[in-house]
């Protein structure tokens, strides 16, 4: 019921009359540790390197036999990337079951999230099954109710695909003005992998669902039993039942063994720890359908079933964690995404919106995947105010923050999928702000 607009950019004013209205919560945050406080090194004080190990003398790694191939079974990242973490809001949610944590995205690169830096969001803890006593159950409205083992899963033809899933709440605490200083925590509830899955058409079409089943019931193993209702066309057009993420088996908390696959469509759909699939004639309106995602209106109506997600992007550097270090040869670079297919066009701005330039797509262009971009630039330390705006093949064009809230109003928390702005300070200290 709400097309948003397409007319990016009209409601910015003149530089001369542009006021920021920064964070509100950055003082709170730093005492968190979210935020600046967590940026690895602070604009203008980059950590110096010790003249020992500098050429032309021989490093210390070089006098030293490294660690043998046993030391790590299961390898791990370099222990100086300790900070490259998931990082959660403590006062976001009341319980750590119930809760979410945010995918680093201003410390990663190309459009695959590693599988232990993926977001976590679930409403009843991680659930963990023992792959032998796994089932999948689909009943219903079909021909023949079946039961399927991980194993029978695994025998039916499968194919390997790139999504991304955002929960429908990223975003969701900048309706109301700029409030989390860093990317992480203002766009970080988005992951990109590639799974391993079998089309949820073959298990359908091996069930044979009956000429009135028209809606689906995904249903989660976990203590919240999480149940969506799903369109039977969107099932059988590329819904998977997915149980390998970039080549392993999928994480614990991403649903271990088996989980449902949405592409483009919000995260809460994608059913993890998946139980059961049953056939109806209408969808089901759950708890979590109804008193949740769902975004209510300025004239107090609710807008339901908002299933896809808009085209949206990000500058993850320079952003608030990840500030300029050095003026001369910068590299910008950001993610795109649409819901509704590929990212055609990313335009970035770096003076708030007078001057927009056309960002160098890079890598993997797919359908409802991540997609990365980069405006290499010189900097001389002026001031920097910079947005970037997705287009798709649609010819969707990602709003204003302002735009967005002239059709759903500000009592809403999901499918915030406005234009983000940062502004860099001539010491290269970056801030989350709105123009007005
Ligand atoms: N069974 C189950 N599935 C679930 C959830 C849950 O709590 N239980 N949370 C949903 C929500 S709200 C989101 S955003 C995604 C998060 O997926 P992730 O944990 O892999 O990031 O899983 C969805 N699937
Ligand atoms: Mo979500």
């Amino acid at each position: 019921m709400t097309k948003s607009p397409s007319e990016p950019g009209s409601d910015v004013t003149t530089t001369s009359r542009r006021k920021f209205m920064t964070s509100t919560l950055a003082g709170g945050m730093a005492m968190t540790g979210v935020g600046r406080a967590s940026a690895q090194q602070k604009p203008g004080s980059a950590a110096v390197a010790n003249p020992k190990n500098l050429p032309p003398n021989v490093p210390d790694w070089s006098k030293v036999l490294g660690d043998g191939v046993a030391a790590h079974p299961y390898g791990k990242p370099s222990k100086f990337e300790k900070h490259v973490v998931r990082r959660d809001v403590e006062w976001l949610t009341a319980s750590r079951e119930s809760s979410v944590n945010f995918t680093p995205l201003h410390e990663l690169d190309g459009i695959i999230t590693p599988n232990g830096l993926c977001f976590e969001r679930h409403h009843g803890g991680a659930a963990e099954i023992k792959p032998l006593d796994y089932r999948l159950m689909i009943h219903g409205l079909v021909n023949k109710p079946l039961i399927f083992t991980l194993d029978d899963l695994k025998r039916f033809p499968r194919t390997n695909r790139i999504h991304f899933l955002e929960c429908a709440a990223n975003s969701g605490m900048e309706w109301r003005g700029a409030q989390l200083n860093g990317c992480q925590f203002t766009h970080g509830m988005v992951h990109n992998v590639m799974y391993t899955a079998v089309p949820l058409k073959a298990l359908l079409e091996e069930a044979g669902v009956k000429p009135n089943g028209k809606w689906l019931l995904a249903e989660g193993a976990d203590a919240a039993g999480m149940t969506r209702s799903i369109p039977l066309d969107k099932a059988l057009n590329d819904c998977l039942i997915a149980f390998k993420m970039n080549g392993e088996a999928l994480r614990t908390e991403q649903g271990y063994p088996v989980r449902l696959v949405v592409p483009g469509w919000e995260g809460n759909m994608w059913v993890k720890w998946l139980r059961r699939i049953e056939v109806g004639d209408q969808p089901w309106h759950t708890h979590e359908e109804t008193s949740k995602y769902t975004s209510l209106m300025s004239d107090g109506r609710a807008r339901r079933f908002s299933f896809i997600m808009d085209a949206k992007s990000v500058v993850t550097n320079p952003s608030p964690e990840a500030p300029l270090l050095a003026k001369g040869r910068n590299v910008l670079s950001g993610l795109a995404w649409s819901g509704r297919g590929k990212v055609t066009r990313v335009d970035v701005t770096m003076d708030g919106g007078r001057n927009w330039q056309e960002a160098r797509i890079d890598g993997l262009v797919l359908d409802k995947s991540l997609t990365r971009f980069y405006v290499d630039f010189d900097w001389q330390g002026q001031e920097l105010v910079i947005q970037s705006r997705a287009h798709d093949e649609t010819g969707y064009v990602q709003p204003t923050k302002n735009e967005l809230r002239k059709v759903r109003g500000v009592n809403n928390i999901y499918h915030n999928n406005g234009i983000q702005t940062w502004l860099v300070r001539s010491n290269g200290e970056t801030e989350n702000v709105e123009i007005s």
